[in-house]
C-alpha cells in the first residue's frame, strides 16, 4: 500500500508532542511572563511548547500548608522542606508518562526520561551548547529554589543536573527557569517555524553577531554602512561575518581562542584589525 503523501503540519503529526516544562516553583504566575508573551508564548499557544506549574504548597499535609523548615546547624534564613517538593517532582514525572501512554509506540520520544534541573550558582554555566542539548529532551522538570535553597539530599537523589546562569545570587530559581525555557523553546524548529533567525544567531557558530540598522538611512548625524545599501548581497555577507569576528575580537577574544579560523575569516579579521589600529 503507498503511504499519504499529504504532507502533515508538524504538529497534526499523531506522534508530535509539545516539549513540555514543568516548573515546580511557589510563585507560579511568574510564569506567565515567559507564557503569554512574545515568541514562546505563542508557542505556547499553539501547542508547541506546554509549561506546566506545580506548586509544592499543594504537595503539603499540614494545616498551615507548610513549605519551610529551619536548617539544621542553625543560622540565618530557612529552606524548603523535602517532602512537598518530593511529591510535587513525582507529580511532574506523572503527568509526562500520562501524554506518553496515548502516544503510538513507534514514537521516537523517550519515555521516564524527564530531567530534573535545579537553576543554582552551583550548577553547570548555561551557554549555547547546553540549551541545544536541552532542546533535544522531550520533558524538563525545574525546580525552583526560595528561601536559602533546598535540602542537598533532595539535590543528591532526585536532581539530574544543576544549572546556573552565572556567579551572581537571585531571590529565587524562577527568573532563572524563565531564561532557560525561553532559551530552548526558541531552539525548537516548530517554533523558529518560517524563520531562520536563531540559527543565523550570535553562537550557533561561536562568534558574536553583527550590527544592525534600519530606517532612517541617518540618523543623527550617524550613517547606515554604505554597504547596506548596495544590494550587493555577496558583499553585505562578506561584511557581517567580517563584523562578526570583528567584535568578537573586541569583545570576546576567548570566543577566538576556541573557534578554527578558514584561510578567508583569518583575511577578514585582519583587515578589520587594521582599519581599527589605523583609527
Ligand atoms: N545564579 N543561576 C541562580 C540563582 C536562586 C535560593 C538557590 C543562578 O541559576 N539560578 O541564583 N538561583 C537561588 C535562590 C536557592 C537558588
Amino acid at each position: 500500500m503507498k503511504t499519504s503523501t499529504k504532507k502533515l503540519k508538524l504538529t497534526e503529526d499523531d506522534n508530535f508532542q509539545p516539549m513540555l516544562f514543568s516548573a515546580i516553583s511557589l510563585f507560579p504566575e511568574m510564569f506567565n511572563a515567559v507564557s503569554e508573551y512574545g515568541v514562546v508564548g505563542r508557542a505556547v499557544k499553539n501547542e508547541i511548547v506546554n509549561i506546566d506549574c506545580i506548586n509544592p504548597r499543594d504537595f503539603t499535609k499540614d494545616r498551615h500548608r507548610t513549605v519551610d523548615d529551619r536548617p539544621y546547624g542553625g543560622g540565618p534564613g530557612m529552606l524548603m522542606k523535602v517532602e512537598p517538593l518530593q511529591r510535587a517532582i513525582q507529580a511532574a514525572k506523572k503527568s509526562q508518562q500520562a501524554r506518553d501512554s496515548v502516544l503510538s509506540s513507534d514514537s521516537d520520544s523517550s519515555p521516564g526520561s524527564a530531567k530534573v534541573i535545579y537553576l543554582s550558582p552551583q550548577g553547570k554555566k548555561l551557554d549555547h551548547q547546553l540549551v541545544k542539548e536541552l532542546s533535544t529532551q522531550q520533558h524538563l522538570i525545574l525546580l525552583c529554589g526560595r528561601y536559602e535553597g533546598i535540602d542537598q539530599r533532595l539535590i543528591d537523589q532526585q536532581v539530574d543536573m544543576e544549572i546556573s546562569l552565572g556567579d551572581f545570587v537571585l531571590s529565587g530559581g524562577e527568573l532563572a527557569a524563565m531564561v532557560l525555557i525561553d532559551a530552548v523553546a526558541r531552539l525548537l524548529p516548530e517554533v523558529l517555524g518560517h524563520s531562520v533567525s536563531a540559527i543565523e544567531d550570535s553562537f550557533e557558530d561561536g562568534l558574536l553577531d553583527h550590527p544592525h540598522y534600519t530606517r532612517p538611512e541617518s540618523y543623527e548625524g550617524l550613517d547606515v554602512p554604505p554597504v547596506l545599501l548596495s544590494g550587493d548581497h555577496q558583499a553585505i555577507e562578506k561584511w557581517r561575518l567580517q563584523q562578526r569576528l570583528g567584535r568578537s575580537w573586541l569583545k570576546r577574544p576567548d570566543l577566538l581562542e576556541k573557534k578554527k579560523l578558514s584561510e578567508s575569516e583569518q583575511q577578514l579579521l585582519a583587515e578589520f584589525k587594521k582599519d581599527y589600529k589605523a583609527k
